[in-house]
């Protein structure tokens, strides 16, 4: 097995894809916070073939951290244990993976540890953009006013001012300070989060933060700095040790952090930057007006897709992606609800038939190579159903639509919660963004009390008598009869 690291960069096996440009040479453009299994293998693989092109090495990316706490410093001194190189296995849906190594991560910084080094970085001339994958429920903007909610204690404590900052918020907003006091020009802030708009989201935080610090910072941030509207898309398993190991086996590396993504990438992102960006469209990003369009019809058939799976196989004892695209009963929910409820609430982009993408969708959950996990899928629900969901069940009853399905998914999600299965069998999934309180009334409380939680509210499902009625009859079957029998029921009621 062949250590991984700066000095042995030339010595790798030869059938793995290793960078062809000098890391040291590089300059360091790119901030990110977030640095996640996502953003290795989604815009840091975009990026190191952007820096083997002519003319672009001024965009090196340093990652940085915001937690260092017991997982924060160990990933930070693995990353930083292998000169922050890694190994992406690239699964096609058949045939052979392949191994790319990724040099485009420089360095690694843990804010709560080195926060002069982050601002320093932040305010340098040569760092021109800002990127994010801080989750759909890190922005604190109010998806209905679109105020940023400054009542979180570490946003509060970012705003007195206090000692260094904790929040990306509070980085972000210091280091523009000094880059106005400095008459340097602002870097460009992209959200790569699954959220709709998500640049517009990321301009009501930081342009929020930044006025609620100091009004003229607040107004000098929303005319200078751009925040492009992006659509990120690359399925990325966790990794687990196991994983791990099967990874490095095949690799022949040895890897504390490697990964694994399907083949398939999408990138598409508008071409407003406060100060240059690098070759995008030279390496398949695809720069786009249209990026409202593909991030509505991905959030609502892709992402929402993967919740429609996960919430019924959990319960019935499945555990990976690929393993519930075989299930007699599932996937013939997921085609009802996709075909039938969701797709025809869309507008396509130019170019795109609704159907080819829902069909290549489904094509990318059969994936048997990725052993990507429906606990994944099915965590932070709280932050995604709002995103994915809200919408189409928004629009589903404005237009009087069947409301089986979307009240029996929400029935399946209120069991989700409890976390275990119809055999009994305990299963993980973490929400971060919701209260204890809200998870006992999705589960036990009347159904128009139950469907009032805060990740429902814009739905108007609670106020919806017939979507409380099917949620309330869902509900209770799944607790006497089980997933199966229950979902067997409801695709023949909706059949035809
Ligand atoms: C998944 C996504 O967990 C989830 O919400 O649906 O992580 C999905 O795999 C990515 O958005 C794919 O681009």
């Amino acid at each position: 097995m062949t250590e991984l690291n700066a000095s042995t960069l030339s010595q790798l096996p030869p059938q793995l894809a290793a960078p062809t440009y000098d890391r040291g040479r590089l300059k360091r453009g790119i901030a990110h916070f977030g640095v996640g299994n996502f953003h290795r293998a989604h815009q840091a693989y975009y990026i190191d073939r952007c820096l083997a092109l002519p003319g672009q090495q001024d965009w090196g990316i340093v990652g940085i951290g915001l937690s260092a706490g017991e997982r924060g410093r160990h990933k930070a001194a693995q990353f930083r244990a292998q000169d922050c190189l890694y190994s992406l296995t690239i699964a096609p849906p058949h045939g052979e993976s392949r191994v790319r190594v990724i040099g485009a991560q420089l360095d690694y910084l843990l804010a709560p540890e080195q926060p002069e080094q982050v601002l320093a970085l932040l305010a340098s001339p040569e760092l021109r953009i800002v990127t994010l994958t801080i989750t759909e429920g890190g922005y604190h903007v109010d998806p209905h006013t679109r105020a940023f909610r400054t009542d979180h204690p570490d946003v509060a404590h970012d705003l007195a001012g206090e000692g260094a900052p904790r929040t990306v918020f509070g980085f972000v907003a210091e280091a523009l300070a000094r880059r106005r006091a400095a008459g340097l020009k602002p870097f460009t802030v992209v959200s790569c989060d699954n959220l709709r708009h998500n640049g517009e989201v990321a301009r009501a935080a930081f342009v929020g933060f930044a006025r609620a610090r100091d009004a003229g910072l607040g107004d000098w941030v929303e005319a200078n700095v751009a925040f492009p509207n992006s659509l990120v898309d690359r399925i990325t398993p966790a990794v687990t040790a196991a994983d791990a190991r099967r990874l490095n086996a095949a690799s022949g590396l040895h890897d504390r952090v490697p990964l694994v993504a399907e083949e398939f990438t999408q990138w598409v992102i508008e071409d407003r930057f406060s100060d240059g960006r690098p070759a995008l469209e030279q390496v398949g990003v695809q720069i786009s007006d249209e990026v409202k369009l593909w991030e509505q019809v991905k959030v609502r058939v892709l992402n929402a897709g993967h919740l429609t799976l996960a919430y019924p196989s959990l319960l019935l004892g499945l555990r990976e992606v690929a393993e519930a695209m075989r299930d007699e009963h599932v996937p013939v929910l997921l085609e009802r609800f996709l075909g039938r409820d969701v797709l025809p609430l869309l507008q396509a982009p130019r170019g795109v038939d609704l159907q080819d993408y829902k069909d290549t969708v489904l094509e990318r959950f059969r994936n048997e190579a990725t052993h990507d996990q429906l606990t994944r899928i099915a965590s932070d629900s709280a932050s995604k159903v709002p995103v994915y969901l809200v919408a189409t069940f928004k629009q589903m009853l404005a237009g009087g639509a069947d409301r089986r399905i979307p009240a029996f998914l929400l029935a399946a999600w209120s069991r989700v919660l409890q976390g275990s299965d119809d055999n009994g069998e305990a299963f993980k999934v973490s929400e971060p963004h919701l209260r204890a309180s809200s998870r006992q009334q999705l589960a036990h409380a009347a159904a128009s009390e139950a469907l009032r939680i805060a990740p429902l509210r814009a739905s108007g499902v609670a106020g919806d008598a017939a979507f409380a009625a099917a949620f309330d009859r869902y509900r209770r079957a799944l607790e006497r009869d089980g997933t199966r029998a229950t979902l067997q029921a409801l695709l023949e009621e909706t059949s035809g």
